[in-house]
């Protein structure tokens, strides 16, 4: 044991058991970095983490033992996957939430229409916590707005003790990163950012002098209902939009299907042609069908289709019919939704077993039609 953490992912850092997490090969127990955050830094190689969920939530309430509020980051690509219910007994202390992402929003989208949007869906997830603060932001990208978001942030949580939480991969380390990219850090002193989840795995420890401010980053779990927690962190991080999200407008007439990954399937059961808009990351895509070839397309998924690793297919699909009213989305957590205008849609869904799937008001797009 070198006693010592990694600054990239915040594991105890050792040079004996090359298979183990935090491995330095010897010789080079001056570094800062474990094997694994230099393979993923420097070669894109992801190794999938060694920690189990009770150990993520064990080492969770040790930071928050030690912090007076919580930075809680949401990911707006996936509202219900970046809040699971199961939050609820992490929420011990003040809540700031930070609505990370809100780059991958249409250009026409106001950010300001995001808080009122998000208090609702907390409300009625977590009845009884309130929110102290809310901000909408983008951890990625440059300019003299961001900046000034980070610096409105700081000083915010001026003089306190912060642990920032969230689901992997909603943009914990890189909300820490640029908090602290003002400070004049050096990059090779910032800790691992990756597009797969469970980058980081342990908790790191970080100061802003200025601001007398200590910040605390964790490890995310996954919470086991989004898209990407039932395949392989390679599968996870192509459903992950990385830029501005796909958005895709259908009329489609009674029984038409549009297809996407070979993941998701919606048939349209209403008497008449319905208008959807789509939203999806890049990756994913996305095709018009319809009769016995839309079936045989989505059962089969071929190569050009499916978005998963080959070998990844899913044992099983559930099938739901639903309304979706006009102004509603149907949403499939971690993979996108459909947002349905004008006239409500009676819709079938065929989904992997697993995912969370529901409706809610519309999140963005109410003028897009
Ligand atoms: N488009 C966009 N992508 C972002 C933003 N913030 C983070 N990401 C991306 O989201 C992915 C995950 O970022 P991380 O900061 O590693 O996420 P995390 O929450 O720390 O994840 P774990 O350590 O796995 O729990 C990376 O590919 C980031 O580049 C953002 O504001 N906009
Ligand atoms: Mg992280």
């Amino acid at each position: 044991m070198i006693n010592k953490k990694c600054f990239g992912c915040g594991i105890l850092l050792q040079s004996t058991a090359p298979d183990q997490p935090g491995f330095l090969p010897p010789g080079k127990e001056g570094a800062f970095f474990c094997q694994r955050c230099y393979r993923l830094r420097h070669y894109g190689r992801f190794e999938a983490p060694a920690d189990d969920e009770t150990a993520i939530v064990k080492a969770i309430e040790g930071a928050l033992a030690k912090s007076d509020l919580i930075l809680l980051v949401v990911d707006v690509f996936d509202p219900e996957g970046s809040l699971p219910l199961r939050w609820t007994r992490l929420l011990k202390l003040p809540v700031f939430m930070v609505i990370n992402k809100a780059d991958l929003l249409p250009a026409r989208t106001p950010w300001v229409e995001m808080p009122p949007w998000f208090q609702a869906l907390w409300n009625r997830r977590f009845p009884g916590h309130d929110l102290i603060g809310m901000e909408v932001l983008s951890a990625r990208g440059r300019g003299p707005e961001r900046l000034a978001k980070m610096e409105a942030l700081k000083q915010e949580l001026a003089g306190k003790k912060v642990t920032v939480l969230g689901a992997a991969n909603v943009g914990k380390t890189s909300l820490l990163t640029a908090l602290l990219a003002a400070e004049d850090k050096q990059k090779a002193a910032l800790p691992t950012v990756s597009r797969f989840p469970g980058t980081t795995q342990g908790i790191t420890t970080w100061t802003l002098d200025a601001y007398g401010l200590t910040i605390f980053d964790t490890p995310g779990f996954q919470p086991g209902r989004r898209m990407g927690d039932l395949f392989s962190a390679e599968t996870a991080s192509r459903l992950l939009p990385a830029k501005k999200l796909q958005v895709k407008l259908w009329a489609l007439p009674p029984n038409g299907a549009v297809l996407g990954g070979g993941l998701v399937g919606i048939w349209n059961l209403s008497p008449a042609d319905r208008t959807l808009v789509f939203f999806t990351g890049e990756q994913v895509t996305m095709h018009r069908s319809r009769g016995e070839k839309a079936e045989t397309l989505h059962k089969e998924g071929p190569d050009w289709l499916r978005l998963y690793t080959k070998g990844e297919r899913p044992a099983r699909f559930v099938e739901e019919i639903l309304t979706v009213e006009a102004g509603e989305d149907l949403y499939i957590s971690g993979f996108g939704w459909v947002a349905v205008k004008r006239e409500a849609a009676r819709l079938r869904l065929s989904v992997p077993s697993g995912v969370e799937v529901g409706t809610r008001p519309s999140l963005v797009g109410r003028r897009e039609d």
